[in-house]
């Protein structure tokens, strides 16, 4: 970004303002060393002779080296691979009824985020497109200081205590002897632990569901997961979980689709977040809040305090408080999203937690993370992690600190220092933990109210689609199919028993399973060493609600096709009308049209005009296109139709659901593939307009395409 950029963009984020504090830019300006100096040969090293060896006294070979040796920090210990970007959230009103929190406070109100996305288990280089929980990441600078939203695209968790975090990540990450497999649950450790693992039913099906596998990162839900609390200037408090809804819709694709994508494009969602905020297509979410009553706190089937429950929306509706908008792409990866640290312990008066055993640990880990990870407790002046609320306190020193403290005193009281700096009442924006009552024993065991295990998994699956359970049931065949040890898919098979007989049936038959043994005690392992395992076992109780529909992916679809990306198979003929008027319609609807076509560079249309080619069929897929376009030509079509490439093009996206627009004589191009075999395909328009294929894609997928899975590509 030039000066002059910058200037221009100054005063619209004062979090973008603060950055520009620590941004550099060498455009126009002399190479220096770290020292200022500058630099007159940066190729050569300074030698003894023209042949000879390497001087010590090269400071600046040893400076810029050493530099270089230094470079990476460890990466996450989860989530260590994601995407971020800038932006802000906007309030749509006072609730003030319910919080103190003054960015949720009068309309309008703008507060700068950052966000970053991740996937869970693999490592920092891994694909985008794993089957994996995404993390959901949102750090808020508000005017009362940071408040970080840390929560993941499924509303739930596989564990209820932080207790047991370090077993499951073992469990879940690459295995500790080989190292294999990468960015992967599909393997016996996992399936292990989960096995043994009751409680982390629900999760399994959220994390066997499409939702592991969403189209975007702008088309996934986010959720806090735990219920955290609302805190008024009263001092009265509620119960709230914490949504965001994506405004494009939640949409996914499929696993075969997902494992071609981590080939051909490993940085697919990092791309496509990256190319939209480019665009100008900001990715919108609705932020949303279930505010739950103290005197309601016992009046459900599960436990508020227990992570592996949802509140479903049916019971308690999600009231829409607020909007971000993601519209500034960082300027530099490490400095801004490597180094970005998220902590649930940072809040600002008005959010509060609750005991949840999970959250409960979580408060403890993130900010100890930081410090191997970040090198140290000077974490927070990292330009991304700093405060645009003033920073004043007695903490002093550390490994690379930058504040430079004025004054004698680093101590309170103080008379020295006037007292300064003082402690904040309550009303000059002091925060005060919620006042709740707490009595009870010293000890080591997990609450009754925790051991319902199975009614919401049941309730997940139950409440999903056909083609959503359909593809549940694929992703536990795919995952338990590649787990070598006989005892562990047996185990697992059984433990779904108790969610859906069907369920367990259909994936058993996959594994080629003949008997389901349904688990007796003691299904449940977590308990202590010393304790009557029948005390721990999962309990059912009545449920209060048979189905939620909201629990499907298919009840938020989006409007329009906004951020889709359209291939257009075309080459040297293409009729410039049939192309043309597709593009142009498809461009103003915000979808990414790229021209495919059999080598790199130009083709000419119908009228002799120059067409840039944006892919040959070498360099990309059709799995990274949401639906495809043949426009008519005679020489274009003559060319395709004999291409096995485009022929593959059209068979995959169609063996994907997607819908496929083909223009007059291209219909030859369609009679070459697999899927013209079928004389009525649904989902694919002949000679339409393109009003009928922008209509279609904003379907997404035409899941009723029974002959689909019958494609062999
Ligand atoms: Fe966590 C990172 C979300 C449970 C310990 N977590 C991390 C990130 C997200 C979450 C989105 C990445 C933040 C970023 O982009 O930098 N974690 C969750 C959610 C959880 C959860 C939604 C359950 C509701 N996490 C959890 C537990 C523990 C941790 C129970 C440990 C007690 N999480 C960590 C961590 C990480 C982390 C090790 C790794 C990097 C970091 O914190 O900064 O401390």
């Amino acid at each position: 970004m030039t000066e002059k950029e910058k200037a221009e963009e100054k005063g619209k984020n004062p979090k973008i303002d603060d950055l520009y504090m620590n941004t550099e830019d060498g455009s126009g300006e002399a190479m220096t060393t770290n020292q200022g100096l500058k630099i007159n040969d940066d190729q050569n090293s300074l030698t003894a002779g023209e042949r000879g060896p390497t001087l010590l006294e090269d400071f600046h070979f040893r400076e810029k080296m050493t530099h270089f040796d230094h470079e990476r920090i460890p990466e996450r210990i989860v989530h260590a691979r994601g995407a971020g970007a800038h932006g802000y959230f906007e309030s749509y009103g006072d609730l003030s009824e319910f919080t103190k929190a003054g960015f949720l406070g009068k309309k309008g109100k703008k507060t700068p985020v950052f966000t970053r996305f991740s996937t869970v288990a693999g490592f920092k280089g891994s694909t985008d497109l794993a089957r994996d929980v995404r993390g959901f990441a949102v750090k808020f600078y508000t005017e009362e200081g940071i408040y970080d939203l840390v929560g993941n695209n499924m509303p739930v968790f596989f564990i209820q205590d932080a207790m047991k975090f370090p077993d499951l990540i073992h469990a879940v990450k690459p295995e500790q002897h080989n190292e294999i497999p990468q960015a992967a649950s599909a393997h016996d450790t996992f399936w292990d632990f989960i096995s043994l693992m009751p409680e982390s039913m629900h999760m399994v099906m959220w994390a066997m569901s499409d939702r592991a596998i969403p189209r975007s990162l702008s088309m996934m839900e986010g959720f806090g997961v735990h219920t955290y609390r609302f805190v008024n200037a009263q001092g009265e408090s509620f119960f709230v979980k914490f949504h965001w809804k994506p405004v494009a819709g939640t949409y996914s694709v499929t696993w075969d689709e997902a494992q071609k994508i981590s080939g051909q494009d490993p940085d697919f969602h990092r791309r496509d977040l990256w190319n939209a905020i480019e665009n100008g297509n900001f990715p919108e979410w609705e932020f949303g809040v279930q505010i739950v009553e103290e005197k309601d706190e016992h009046k459900f089937d599960f436990d508020l305090l227990d992570p592996t429950k949802l509140i479903p929306e049916e019971l308690v509706p999600v009231k829409l408080i607020g909007k971000m908008v993601l519209d500034r792409n960082p300027d530099n990866f490490f400095a801004e999203t490597e180094q970005v640290a998220f902590h649930p312990g940072h809040v600002v008066p008005g959010i509060d937690f609750t005991n949840d055993p999970l959250l409960q640990g979580r408060l403890f880990s993130y900010t100890d993370t930081q410090l191997s990870r970040l090198g140290g407790p000077n974490f927070h002046e990292i330009p991304i992690n700093r405060s645009i609320a003033p920073v004043h306190n007695n903490q002093r020193g550390g490994i690379s600190r930058q504040t430079i403290n004025k004054g004698q005193s680093s101590y309170h009281p103080n008379s020295i220092g006037g007292g300064c700096p003082f402690q904040a009442k309550m009303a000059e924006g002091g925060f005060t933990s919620h006042h709740e009552r707490i009595d009870g024993h010293k000890i080591r065991t997990r609450s009754s109210s925790f051991l319902d295990h199975f009614s919401q998994a049941k309730l997940f699956f139950e409440s999903q689609t056909k083609v959503e359970q359909e593809h549940i049931v694929e992703a536990l065949r795919f995952e338990l199919g590649k787990v070598m040890t006989e005892d562990i898919r047996m185990r697992m098979v059984g433990m779904l028993s108790y969610i859906n007989d069907d369920l367990a049936k259909d994936v058993a038959e996959g594994l080629g399973i003949k008997a389901i043994n349904k688990p007796k005690d003691p299904l449940n392992h977590s308990f202590p060493a010393d304790a009557d395992p029948k005390d721990y076992q999962p309990k059912e109780v009545k449920k209060s609600i048979e189905k939620s529909p909201k629990l499907s992916l298919m009840a938020s679809p989006g409007k329009g096709i906004k951020g889709r990306s359209i291939a257009v198979l075309a080459d040297d003929g293409v009729d410039a009308k049939s192309l043309e008027s597709y593009k142009k319609a498809l461009t103003q609807e915000g979808a990414d049209v790229k021209i495919i076509s059999t080598h790199s560079g130009s083709i000419n249309d119908s009228n002799g005009n120059s067409i840039k080619v944006d892919h040959s069929f070498l360099t990309t897929a059709s799995v990274l296109f949401d639906a495809v376009f043949v426009p008519e030509g005679v020489k274009s079509v003559d060319t395709l139709h004999k291409n096995p490439d485009a022929i593959r093009f059209v068979d995959e996206s169609y063996k994907h659901y997607k819908f496929i627009a083909i223009n007059g004589d291209a219909e030859q191009v369609w009679d070459m593939t697999y899927a013209s075999r079928n004389p009525k395909p649904k989902g694919v328009l002949f000679n339409q307009d393109p009003k009928a294929f922008i209509d279609a894609v904003s379907q997404h997928r035409i899941w009723e395409r029974e002959d689909a899975k019958r494609i062999p590509v």
